[in-house]
C-alpha cells in the first residue's frame, strides 16, 4: 500500500534527480570498491590506500576499509580547511544563557586544538591511550575530542547526564588512564556538579586514571571566542591528589598551538562509545579513522544537502553518536559552520530552540521526536513568534516519527517547504543508513524511506529468510558493510560477533524491526529486542534489572517499555522484594535515588510497580510479554495464561497496574 506522498521543490546540489540516485546507488551495491574508493577521495590522505573493502560478515567477523591509507582526523577536520577558511566560522557555540556565545574559526579551532594536544602529549598521552570525556556541551568537548584524533588517543565521551558509577565502569573497561572533565554542567539556568562524579568515579579507578584535566567553566567564555582566563582558583576545589589533577587551563597556558597530527592507519581507532545491549553493561563500540570519517562526511554532506557557507545545527549531545558523527566530525570535515548549544530544549522558555534558530540564522537543524513532541505540547506560538526562514532542511533522529509530530514539524517548523531527513541509524552504524535524500524523492511522513548509498537492506522472517513480498513486517538486517560500520566491541570481538551476527549468519542485525511498502519505502517499527528507547535514549532492560536488583531490599524485577506520549517510551518497572520488606512510597523513593545513582537520571522509572511475584513459565522465565501488555494496558492482547507456573498473578498485577 503506498501512502500520499509530500514533495519539496528544490534540487539538490550533488544528487540532480531520483534516476541519478538509482544509478549511484546501484554502482555502490554492484562495484563498492569503486564507489567507496572514490568518495574516500574527498579525505586527505598522508598515503593513499590501495584497497578499499575488506570486511567479512563470516568467519572471523573483520571489517576493514581502505586498510592500507594513512590519514590524521583532526588534520582532515581543521589544518586542510585553513588554506580557504581560516576565518570562517567552525563552531557556533551558544550557551545556556542567551546572552552569551561564541564564534570559533578554523584558526582559532586550530590554535585550541593544537594546545590542547600539545597539553595532553606532555601529560605522556599517547598514541593508542584511551581518554575518557566527561564534558557539558562547552567548546572544549570539541576541542579535547580533536586533541585526542591529533595525536591518535582513543576518545570515549561520556554523556555527563550518567552517574558516577557509569563514569566508573566505562573507564574500567577501556582502563583510561586520562580523565578530562569540567567543574560544572549547566542547563537549564542551573549549575550541575560534574566534577564531583569523577570524584566518586575514582574512588574505584584510582588504580586507573592517572591524570585528570578539569576545566573550570565560570565566567570564562565571552563572546569574542576568547576561551579561558586564568582566574579561577582551583586550589579549592581539588581533592587530596594534586599530582593526578591538573587545571585545563593551567595545562594549556604555555603550549604552543602548532602540534603534528599523528599519522594514523585507516583501522586504527578513532573512538570508544558506550552503548546499550540487550545484555549485560554497556558495550564499547568501536570505530577506527578512515572509514568513520569518509561516512560521516560524505552522510552529512548527501542527506542534508550540506551547501558552503551555511549553519548547521545538530541538538544532539557529544555523549551520543549523533553528536560525535553530526556535530564534531560530518560537518567538520565538511568545512562546514556547526552549532554547539550548551542548554536544554525549554529555557528560559520553550521558544529557545527556534530563537537559537533565529538569532544565529539556522540553515539546517537536526533533531530528536522527543524534542518536537514536547515542544509541541507547549504550543505552536513559540515556534510561529520566531522568524525562522532561515531554515531550508529539517532532520529527525533516534526514535521513529509519529505523523502527528512530523506534520507539525514540518507545518509550524518548516512552513511547509523544507524536507524532514528522518535518518535511521544507530551507534553501531557510525552514520545514516536509511533516509531521504531531500528533494530527490517525496516522503512519507514516519517512513526514512530508502537506503543509502553502499546500504544493502532485508526484511528477515523469524526463519531468517529474506521478504521480499511488500508490507510484511520483518527483522531489518543488513548484507554488506559499508565504511562506517563498528569494528569490534572493545576489548570482546566475541561479543561484537554474538550480539550482530548470530541470530542471522552472514548478515548485520539491527535489533530494529521494520516494514517496506510496494515502493520500497521502509518504516521502522523500532526495537524487537530487550532495548529501550527512552526520549531518543538507548537503554538495555537486562542493564537496568541488574542495576535494581543490588539494592539490598530488592529480589527481583523486570523492565519493560510501554508507549509515552513524549518520550515515545516510558519505563515501567516491576519489583518483588525480599521476604520481611513491605512496599511503601519511601522504598519508591529510595529505588528512584538508587537508579539515578548506579545510572543516571535519564534511567528514572515512570511507573513502579510493586509484586510479590513475577508471572513465570513453567521452566521459571520471566514472561516478558505479559508483563509489556499489562504496562500498555492491552489486557485482551494477553491471551492464554493457563500455561504459566503462576497464573493467578496475573491478574493481581492487572488489579494493581499502576495507571
Ligand atoms: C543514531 C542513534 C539506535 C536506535 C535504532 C532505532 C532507533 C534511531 C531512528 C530510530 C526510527 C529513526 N532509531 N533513529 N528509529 N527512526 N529515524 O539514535 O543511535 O542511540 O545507537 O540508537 O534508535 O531503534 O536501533 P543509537
Amino acid at each position: 500500500m503506498s501512502d500520499d506522498k509530500i514533495h519539496f521543490n528544490g534540487s539538490h546540489h550533488l544528487i540532480h534527480d531520483f534516476k541519478h540516485y538509482q544509478t549511484l546507488y546501484q554502482q555502490s551495491i554492484d562495484t563498492p570498491d569503486a564507489f567507496w574508493g572514490e568518495v574516500g577521495q574527498r579525505l586527505d590522505w598522508f598515503s593513499p590506500y590501495t584497497t578499499v573493502a575488506n570486511a567479512h560478515f563470516k568467519d572471523n567477523h573483520e571489517i576493514k576499509w581502505y586498510e592500507d591509507g594513512t590519514l590524521n582526523a583532526c588534520y582532515n577536520c581543521i589544518d586542510r580547511h585553513l588554506p580557504d577558511k581560516a576565518n570562517d566560522t567552525a563552531i557556533t557555540w551558544q550557551g545556556d544563557n542567551p546572552d552569551t556565545y561564541q564564534r570559533i574559526t578554523y584558526q582559532a579551532l586550530y590554535n585550541a586544538v593544537g594546545k590542547f594536544a600539545n597539553g595532553l602529549k606532555s601529560l605522556g598521552v599517547k598514541k593508542g591511550d584511551r581518554v575518557i570525556i566527561y564534558l557539558p556541551m562547552i567548546p572544549e568537548a570539541a576541542y579535547a575530542m580533536l586533541a585526542c584524533a591529533r595525536i591518535g588517543a582513543v576518545h570515549s565521551v561520556v554523556f555527563g547526564g550518567f552517574s558516577a558509577e557509569s563514569l566508573a565502569s566505562r573507564i574500567k573497561d577501556c582502563q583510561a588512564a586520562y580523565v578530562i572533565t569540567a567543574d560544572f554542567s549547566t542547563r537549564g539556568g542551573k549549575r550541575i556538579p560534574l566534577k564531583n562524579n569523577v570524584n566518586k568515579a575514582l574512588e574505584s579507578t584510582s588504580d586507573i586514571v592517572k591524570r585528570v584535566i578539569t576545566i573550570y567553566t565560570d565566567g570564562d567564555n565571552d563572546n569574542n571566542g576568547n576561551s579561558g582566563s586564568n582566574s579561577h582558583d582551583y586550589s579549592e576545589d581539588i581533592p587530596a591528589n594534586t599530582e593526578r589533577e591538573i587545571a585545563y587551563h593551567t595545562l594549556i597556558n604555555a603550549q604552543s598551538p602548532d602540534c603534528e597530527p599523528a599519522v594514523m592507519n585507516a583501522e586504527d581507532p578513532l573512538f570508544i562509545l558506550y552503548t546499550s545491549g540487550s545484555t549485560g553493561t554497556p558495550k564499547g563500540v568501536l570505530h577506527t579513522t578512515g572509514g568513520y570519517l569518509v561516512y560521516a562526511a560524505y552522510t552529512h554532506e548527501v542527506l542534508f544537502d550540506y551547501r558552503p557557507g551555511e549553519l548547521f545545527w545538530c541538538t544532539a549531545d557529544v555523549g551520543w553518536i549523533t553528536g560525535h558523527t553530526y556535530m564534531i566530525y560530518g560537518p567538520l570535515a565538511n568545512g562546514a559552520n556547526t552549532l554547539l548549544y550548551e542548554g536544554i530544549p525549554t529555557y528560559p522558555t520553550p521558544a529557545r530552540f527556534w530563537q537559537i534558530c533565529e538569532q544565529h540564522r539556522v540553515n539546517i537543524f537536526y533533531t530528536a521526536p522527543t524534542a518536537i513532541r514536547s515542544l509541541m505540547t507547549e504550543g505552536e506560538q513559540y515556534a510561529t513568534g520566531h522568524n525562522l526562514s532561515s531554515l531550508r532542511i529539517l532532520g529527525s533522529v533516534g526514535e521513529p516519527i509519529n505523523v502527528e509530530a512530523w506534520q507539525w514539524y514540518h507545518q509550524h517548523i518548516g512552513n511547509k517547504t523544507c524536507p524532514i531527513v528522518d535518518t535511521w541509524w544507530q551507534t553501531e552504524t557510525g552514520g545514516h543508513m536509511i533516509a531521504p535524500i531531500p528533494y530527490v524523492w517525496d516522503q512519507v511522513p514516519g517512513k526514512a524511506t530508502l537506503p543509502f548509498f553502499g546500504v544493502k537492506p532485508v526484511l528477515l522472517d523469524e526463519k531468517g529468510q529474506e521478504i521480499t513480498a511488500p508490507d510484511h513486517e520483518g527483522s531489518l538486517a543488513f548484507k554488506h558493510s559499508w565504511p562506517g560500520q563498528m569494528r569490534t566491541v572493545y576489548g570482546d570481538h566475541q561479543r561484537f560477533i554474538d550480539t550482530y551476527f548470530q541470530t542471522f549468519p552472514g548478515y548485520y542485525f539491527s535489533g530494529d524491526g521494520a516494514i517496506r511498502d510496494a515502493d520500497g519505502y521502509i518504516r521502522i517499527t523500532g526495537r524487537v529486542d530487550d532495548i529501550l528507547n527512552i526520549s531518543g535514549h538507548r537503554m538495555g532492560t537486562a542493564e537496568l534489572e541488574d542495576a535494581f536488583n543490588l539494592h539490598p531490599k530488592v529480589a527481583e524485577t523486570a523492565v519493560v517499555g510501554y508507549p509515552h506520549d513524549i518520550k515515545g517510551q516510558g519505563l515501567y518497572v516491576y519489583a518483588t522484594l525480599f521476604k520481611g520488606e513491605t512496599p511503601s512510597d519511601e522504598l519508591k523513593k529510595e529505588l528512584v535515588a538508587w537508579i539515578r545513582e548506579k545510572i543516571g537520571p535519564i534511567a528514572t522509572p515512570d511507573k513502579l510497580h510493586f509484586t510479590p511475584e513475577l508471572p513465570r513459565t513453567r521452566s521459571g522465565k520471566i514472561m516478558r510479554r505479559i508483563l509489556r501488555k499489562i504496562a500498555e494496558n492491552d489486557i485482551d492482547g494477553i491471551g492464554d495464561v493457563s500455561t504459566l507456573a503462576n497464573p493467578a498473578i496475573v491478574e493481581t498485577l492487572i488489579k494493581t497496574r499502576i495507571a
